[in-house]
């Protein structure tokens, strides 16, 4: 049985170019700066979000955490939205490894108000944390993949000047915000100090994200990342993959949007099923089953009887479409969810 899995755009495999370019990539010790591909990777990196300089990582929560670390200071104060992956699935790395308390702000689906953050600013007074971070993601995963307006980018940009605080974007999923926005990366990246951005979701390379900024901040970032134990060597061969990422998977993301929003109108004509249509903008689509009666376990399994995986977000399940998931597939997943919900 073919099995469809919209658990994540995590779960893409490398393309056979990737494989290709990975097998004859050029490496060398990328700790003592030396590895050709990474060096290719990180200049095509800041390029394109016209940064000074970038840095390769193994992971998108490390990517997050070393940039955190190179903003604050321990005992400081990070502005986070509620649901956001760097408060939630982080592990509690901010508070371990940097030291720093979160504010939390809900946003209106997952996008922060700029006169909320504006107002959660600390006064400098003896009593207080520091606020040293404004934190924001683009796209919002646990919102429903939502995209950030770039006129609300705008609006927190000015205030992170007017209070001399940086902003960071968790652009995780930033191509897929670009693509929405109908912009370069660029004209996002403009809206912040520094941006994580992954190569192994929907670009499907098999590992990677990077960190772009000055020059000077990626340089402390590049030693935070060695004191992480991420100082990696031969690891061209990674970087490799990430290169076909951005050279060549970046341009197909609208497909991958299409498809989500097929999937949800689909899923949400069936009764019982409820969508938030206004959250369906890349490509993600979040179902509130609750209706059905059926539990997380039943709701799973009922799915994978169909050789269709879902990710439980409790009280909702999500499905993300990507480069292994096709239109006839988000047909099947129709048919199938009017079967399991509707019986038959
Ligand atoms: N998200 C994963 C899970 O961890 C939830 C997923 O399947 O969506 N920022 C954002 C917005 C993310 O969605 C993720 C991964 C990360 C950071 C972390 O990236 P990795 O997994 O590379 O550490």
């Amino acid at each position: 049985m073919r099995i469809i899995d919209l658990r994540s755009d995590t779960v893409t495999l490398p393309t056979q170019e990737m494989r290709e370019a990975m097998a004859c990539a050029e490496v060398g010790d990328d700790v003592h700066g030396e590895d050709p591909t990474i060096n290719k990777l990180e200049q095509m990196s800041s390029e394109l979000f016209g940064k000074e300089a970038a840095l390769f990582l193994p992971s998108g929560t490390m990517g997050n955490q070393i940039a955190i670390m190179t903003h604050t200071n321990k005992g400081d104060e990070i502005i986070i939205e509620e649901q956001s992956h760097i408060f939630l699935f982080e592990v509690g790395a901010a508070a371990a490894l940097s030291g720093v308390q979160a504010k939390t702000i809900k946003g209106h689906n997952g996008i922060l108000d700029p006169d909320d953050i504006e107002r959660s600013i600390r006064p400098e007074d003896i009593h207080e944390p520091r606020t040293s971070l404004i934190c924001i993601e683009n796209t919002h995963n646990r919102a429903g993949g939502t995209v950030v307006p770039l006129d609300t980018m705008k609006a927190i940009k000015e205030i992170g000047e007017k209070y001399n605080i940086p902003i960071h974007i968790d652009g995780a999923r930033i191509f897929n915000a670009a693509t929405a926005l109908g912009v370069d990366v660029k004209v996002i990246a403009n809206y912040a100090d520094t941006v994580m951005f992954c190569l192994s979701k929907g670009l499907c390379a098999p590992v990677g994200s990077m960190l772009v900024g000055t020059k000077d901040w990626i340089e402390k970032a590049r030693r935070n990342r060695k004191m992480l134990g991420g100082g990696m060597r031969q690891a061209g061969i990674l970087a490799a993959a990430g290169l076909v990422a951005l050279e060549k998977m970046t341009n197909r993301l609208g497909e991958d949007h299409e498809n989500a929003r097929l999937l949800a109108e689909g899923l949400n004509n069936i009764p019982l099923l409820k969508i938030d249509m206004e959250t369906v903008q890349t490509n993600m689509v979040y179902i509130d089953y609750s209706e059905t009666g059926l539990t997380e376990k039943q709701i799973i399994s009922e799915f994978e009887r169909h050789g269709i995986k879902v990710d439980p977000e409790y009280p909702l399940i999500r499905m993300v479409t990507h480069y292994g998931i096709s239109k006839e597939d988000i047909q099947y997943t129709i048919q199938a969810a009017k079967g399991i919900v509707m019986g038959g």
